[in-house]
């Protein structure tokens, strides 16, 4: 079987740009779904899935070799979908089928329907088990392949996003990257002020994760960060990314922590696609 390719853009930036239009457009033209939620996260998927990190085949999309990628924070789709397209498994012009009746874009995604996507999420605190799993089963078989998995951090205060980190660490699962969104803000308010995670590096360090923290937007952190996961070798990584809900919108930006789940309507969306600046 020949080696599978680690995708690379030469312009990172206007990926993360276009992923960031393709968010609003498609949350805009549903009139529901998760915007701010999505735009945290853009710069990591961005670097994942073109930044030479992944090794993935589009046309090979179960490839037993490929490396994984779970979005637990299922909600951020419209994210997924934007990449899974900028990567070739999807066509740019579905992505506004976004929720639609009979779309296989819904809301949460749903890995029976739309290739590429690892594991059916939404249902928060399941997919760092899932991906458990994924590594477990993949050192079992002798396989070089790696799973990253994307949790966000209200997402984090359930239980059993810490029951899947305890094992982990204890089964030194090496092939296995956590990368925690921090936006700092979760559905009804600050992360601080309902459950705070702090101090987030230590709790990780005790249950023998590698542990590094970022800054989510920097695209250059953000890569070698990844290059870092993938030297640690003995323990599984998690990379805390510092992020901003809502970013690259300047309105959602100052109002992060009341904008939760909802999408822009035509005029905010139209102000939002200028100051994102993609060439689409
Ligand atoms: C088990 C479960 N409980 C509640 C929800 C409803 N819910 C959807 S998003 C969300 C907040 C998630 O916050 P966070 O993990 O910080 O994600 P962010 O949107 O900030 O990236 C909640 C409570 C859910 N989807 N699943
Ligand atoms: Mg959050």
């Amino acid at each position: 079987m020949p080696d599978l390719q680690r995708p690379r853009s030469d312009d990172l930036d206007a990926v993360a740009a276009r992923l960031r239009h393709h968010i609003v457009t498609s949350t805009t033209a549903a009139g529901s779904g998760h915007p701010s939620t999505s735009l945290s996260m853009v710069e990591i998927i961005a670097v994942l899935y073109r930044g030479g990190v992944l090794r993935y085949d589009p046309s090979d999309p179960v490839n037993p070799n490929r490396d994984r990628f779970i979005l637990s924070k299922g909600h951020g789709a419209p994210a997924l979908y934007a990449v899974l397209a900028e990567a070739g498994y999807l066509d740019a012009s579905e992505l506004t089928e976004l929720r639609k009746m009979g779309s296989r874009l819904e809301g949460h995604p749903n890995m029976c329907r739309v290739p590429g996507v690892e594991a059916s999420t939404g249902s928060l605190g399941q997919g760092l088990s899932i991906g458990v799993g994924h590594a477990l089963g993949l050192r079992l078989d002798g396989s070089d392949a790696r799973v990253y998995v994307m949790v966000g951090d209200g997402e984090s205060e359930q239980g059993q996003v810490w029951e899947a980190a305890m094992f982990a660490g204890n089964h030194s699962l090496s092939n296995l990257t956590l990368i925690v969104d921090r936006n700092g803000n979760q559905q009804t308010g600050p992360v601080d002020e309902i459950q705070p995670l702090s101090p987030l590096e230590d709790k990780f360090e005790a249950f023998h994760w590698a542990v590094r923290t970022i800054d989510g937007h920097s695209l250059n952190e953000v890569q070698e960060a990844f290059e870092w996961a993938r030297s640690v070798g003995d323990r599984p990584q998690v990379v805390i990314a510092n992020t901003i809900k809502g970013k690259g919108v300047s309105f959602l930006e100052e109002r992060q922590s009341s904008y939760h789940g909802k999408p822009l309507n035509e005029d905010q969306a139209a102000i939002a696609l200028e100051e994102i600046g993609a060439s689409v």
